[in-house]
């Protein structure tokens, strides 16, 4: 490897949409921050921390108005390492299914793994006195998405079980530094186990209400529509909106038709699956699936960040189609086939990955 190799690919500088290699997502379980993968929709804001204000409203008893210092003061500070998926992350392998026009053709990389610092939403909930007739809690930034339609600002919600369940972090910290702008700097939500999108960015306002958001990326885009629908005549509301992560694996080791020589060599990748479940097995195949070799778990280093997995095969000289399948906690496996989840915007590929490599004998 040189240095010269490419570690990040940028699918849109702005606003600005870029994701590791394979290679590079390999090399810790804890991504670095400038590995991270970045989705935005909208131009980032420039914000600052001092001047930053954070209003809690709608169904609460004492709304509030914090201050980042108020958010160290006043509540006490958690870590939690957690994986962001993007629902976006491998939809290359559906659009060569079909094509699946205006979106980025993201691979591997659209999810990474940090130790986020901050406090826990359901202390800030808590403070404001969260009513019980409420059901959901929504989170609005001030960047402003020109895709949505109406184009808007960017928001999305959770239910008020998964906002107060303790996981769920206002943070600011990132792998101990403080949270960059690129990744919602000074203060975002993070969701562990839920769809990126509802890691909100930016956060100014967090509103507890008795329905949804009715943000265009709560009722229109991240919601999972059948094969069949025709984009032009979708409406608010169609589908169902995408909340946990589902079940997902994908191989970061070797790269994708890397040359190597011909006998043992590692292969390795991430499982995860979101909310409550846990990864229970992972298995490699060289045959395409006739027969499977269970991988080795590496340890959990949190319930809410994937899994690193490996294992050794043996290359036969020639092209190798390497595919592996995850199982978790609940027995569910993945999909055997991109055709089967292909879907119009291109959400949740978490069909069995595959690499192709090619084998050659050591030439001395
Ligand atoms: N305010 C705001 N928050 C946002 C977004 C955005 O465009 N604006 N993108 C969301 C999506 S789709 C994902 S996958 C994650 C990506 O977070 P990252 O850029 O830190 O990786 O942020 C989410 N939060
Ligand atoms: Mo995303």
């Amino acid at each position: 490897m040189t240095t010269t190799e490419r570690t990040i690919v940028v699918h849109q500088h702005e606003p600005y949409n870029a994701e590791p290699t394979r290679t590079a997502l390999a090399e810790n379980i804890v991504t670095p921050v400038g590995v991270f993968y970045g989705r935005n929709h909208g131009t980032m804001p420039d914000i600052d921390p001092q001047e930053w204000r954070l209003r809690v409203d709608g169904l609460v008893d004492r709304p509030l108005e914090l201050s980042l210092a108020d958010l160290k003061n006043r509540f006490a500070h958690r870590e939690v390492i957690a994986t962001l998926q993007c629902a976006g992350n491998r939809r290359a392998g559906l659009m060569a299914v079909r094509d699946i026009p205006g979106q980025h053709p993201w691979g591997p990389g659209a999810t990474s793994t940090a130790r986020w610092g901050g406090v826990s939403l359901a202390d800030v909930l808590a403070a404001a006195g969260l009513r019980a007739d409420a059901t959901d809690i929504a989170f609005a930034a001030p960047d402003v998405a020109p895709e949505a339609s109406p184009p808007q600002t960017y928001g999305a919600s959770i239910t008020v079980a998964k906002a107060t369940a303790g996981e769920t972090m206002l943070v600011w910290e990132m792998n101990g530094e403080p949270l960059p702008v690129a990744h919602g700097g000074p203060v975002r939500v993070v969701v562990p186990g839920h769809i990126g999108a509802r890691s909100v960015k930016w956060v100014e306002r967090i509103t507890a209400q008795d329905r949804p958001s009715d943000n265009f990326f709560q009722t229109s885009a991240y919601r999972l529509l059948p094969a069949d629908t025709d984009l032009s005549r979708t409406r608010v509301g169609d589908g169902f909106p995408l909340t946990a992560v589902a079940l997902n694996s994908d191989i970061l080791r070797p790269d994708d038709h890397a040359v190597l020589p011909t006998g043992p060599t590692t292969v390795a990748g991430y499982a995860f699956a979101g909310d409550d479940r846990g990864i229970a097995r992972v298995d490699v195949s060289i045959d395409g699936g006739r027969s499977w070799r269970q991988a080795e778990l590496e340890a959990e280093i949190s319930p809410w960040a994937w899994r690193f997995w490996h294992t050794s095969i043996d290359l036969p000289a020639g092209a190798v189609t390497i595919t592996a399948r995850a199982w978790d906690t609940t027995a569910a496996l993945q999909p055997e086939h991109p055709e089967s989840v292909w879907n119009p915007k291109g959400y949740i590929n978490n069909a069995w990955p595959t690499i192709t490599v090619i084998a050659c004998d050591a030439v001395s």
